[in-house]
């Protein structure tokens, strides 16, 4: 069973085709014949390196594999755009050139000078075989090309060497620099582990001139879970501004206004989680709001969503946040494919007005995309009932709807034992399993009889002695394909909300293997790769159900067929 050529994305970011090493001949039959395929269809792998914003042209830097079947000899790949949606492809802009990055270019990222030109830090693999880690600097060529074709690496590199007391194999991924007061001293964070690989680790480094770096004695934060990969600290505004702000522009006096996002990316359970809390310019320390709470407690995204970056988008004085989807499904398959990875919609990211966690949506941009609008309003969806939105095409699609609950009281209660576990809980209580108020939600990319289809749900439950109910909102694919090969992780996160207008909404962008979910004004955020066998292409179908006793009503629902943008020449 060979995955077809048409669930490939259109819309979300992938790396363009041709860039496999591979005649264009070769790979139509390795599409039929896999296994001969093998040996000659290159793996492609991606993941946020640095994106940013320089002289109108929004520039992607990823993680990529030109060369073989196995993750390896990494490079920097790159493609620029004018908003964020359609990519035109660069030639390659970092590879392994001097000692400093002989056997890998990792991850790392872009800082914008005083006079607007962009430095890259990255980390080099200097030693064959044991991935010993330091981190090198690299300039444009030519600051004067919009472009940023090349990059030139100075003979000092490498710039940060790991010290006797740091694991090398595990010191990566340089964050963007910041200033701090007025002592012209830029400070970067390098992700890495301690305690035997126990704890992660964030280790500050300081320079005045990016070649110079001194390690700060104390860490800027580090806690018992693991590695740290790719972590990412940035300023956000603490009054409900849904404005983003540069990490290097916080004035003193605003810095009560100003609360930080420390995340990181956890390599051993691989998501990014993050925490809300204050810098402590002085001490160089970054202190969790809740700092005997859960390190865990919080992701960016509860499905499949990693070694995500952001940036300040001085066009749009937003903050940008940009992460990885690998493939949900087997390798043999991505190697007939031709293609593995893709990157999530870019996503606007602000402070929530609780302070206490971040929101998230889709850059303003993707709305360009939108057609065919179609609508349905005030429907109610009876117990056990579902009702098919019809009148577009849904396999590339952006499907916004608020529901209306009438009533709580036939919420399930929750089962205390899983009340902290948002993916047991959708495991023991999927979409199909009956309750009370919920599953509701949509069934997206289902085949015309709905033996095929992904649910993107909520459930509600009501908790002894309190008022708030527990939301859980869960994306369901153990249907979503009739092929048995398929990993089909079930995926959940709560949605923090006291539903007191009785209502909650659900953006879900769909692109053919890709289910993209919002949450409660993206609150809660879910991706999911599904691989349909039946509904692929015009044969996928959209659906509202509800599986609860409670009958619920749909507002409002818009959905559109997306286009398709240039997307690196693929
Ligand atoms: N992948 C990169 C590393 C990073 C990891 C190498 C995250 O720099 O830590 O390709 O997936």
């Amino acid at each position: 069973s060979i995955v077809d050529p048409l669930l490939r994305t259109g819309y979300h970011f992938q790396p363009p085709k041709n860039w496999i090493n591979v005649s264009s001949k070769k790979r139509i039959s390795c599409i039929y014949n896999y296994i001969w395929c093998f040996v000659l269809i290159y793996f492609l792998s991606d993941e946020t390196a640095a994106p940013m914003y320089y002289e109108g042209w929004y520039h992607f830097f990823y993680q990529y594999n030109p060369k073989g079947a196995v993750w390896d000899n990494i490079v920097w790949a790159h493609s620029v755009s004018r908003d964020l949606i359609n990519w035109h492809a660069l030639e390659t802009a970092i590879e392994p050139s001097i000692p400093a990055d002989k056997y890998g270019c990792w991850s790392g990222s872009a800082t914008t000078m005083p006079d607007g030109t962009p430095v890259i830090m990255y980390t080099g693999v200097n030693r064959p075989g044991v991935k010993h880690q330091v981190q090198n600097v690299a300039y444009p060529k030519n600051a004067s090309d919009p472009m940023l074709r090349e990059w030139v690496k100075p003979d000092h590199n490498p710039v940060i060497v790991p010290e006797r007391d740091i694991n090398a194999t595990e010191f990566r991924d340089p964050t963007t620099a910041w200033l701090a007061g007025d002592d012209g001293h830029w400070r970067l964070l390098v992700g890495s582990a301690a305690e035997g690989g126990a704890r992660g680790v964030a280790y500050v480094y300081r320079s005045r001139d990016f070649k110079e770096w001194r390690r700060v004695k104390r860490p800027l934060h580090s806690a018992a879970t693991g590695m740290w990969e790719c972590p990412d600290f940035y300023p956000v505004s603490r009054d409900g501004h849904t404005m983003g702000l540069d990490t290097n522009r916080v004035c003193g006096k605003c810095r009560t206004k100003v609360k930080y996002v420390l995340k990181n990316s956890l390599d051993v359970r691989r998501y990014d989680y993050y925490t809300v809390g204050t810098y402590d310019q002085k001490d160089e320390r970054y202190v969790p709001d809740d700092p005997a709470g859960d390190e865990h407690h919080l992701r960016y995204d509860y499905g499949n969503f990693y070694a995500s970056k952001t940036f300040y988008d001085p066009a749009k004085q937003r903050r940008v946040l940009w992460g990885w989807a690998n493939e949900s499904d087997t390798r043999d398959h991505d190697v007939a494919k031709g293609w593995a990875g893709i990157q999530a919609i870019p996503r606007k990211v602000w402070l929530d007005f609780s302070g206490k966690q971040l929101l998230q949506w889709p850059i303003e941009e993707v709305e360009a995309l939108r057609h065919q609008p179609v609508t349905l309003k005030d429907t109610v969806i009876k117990a056990g009932e579902h009702v098919e939105v019809t009148g577009l095409e849904t396999e590339q699609a952006d499907v916004e709807v608020t529901f209306e609950l009438s009533s709580l009281d036939c919420a399930e209660s929750l089962d205390p034992a899983l009340a902290h576990d948002a993916e047991r809980l959708c495991g023991a209580r999927g979409a199909d399993v009956e309750g009370g108020v919920g599953p509701f939600g949509l069934w997206v990319l289902a085949s015309a009889n709905r033996e095929e289809r992904t649910a993107v749900f909520f459930r509600v439950f009501k908790v002894a002695g309190s008022d708030k109910p527990v939301v859980l909102m869960c994306t369901d694919p153990t249907k979503s394909s009739l092929n048995p090969d398929m990993y089909r992780p079930t995926f959940a996160g709560f949605v923090d909300t006291h539903l007191s207008d009785g209502k909650i909404s659900l953006r879900t962008l769909i692109d053919r293997s890709v289910v993209e979910s919002f949450g409660d004004g993206g609150k809660t955020c879910i991706l999911s790769r599904v691989y349909p066998s039946l509904a692929i292409d015009k044969n996928a179908h959209l659906y509202v159900f509800n599986n609860g006793e409670e009958d619920v009503k749909v507002s409002l629902l818009t959905a559109w067929q997306m286009k398709k943008p240039l997307m690196n020449g693929a």
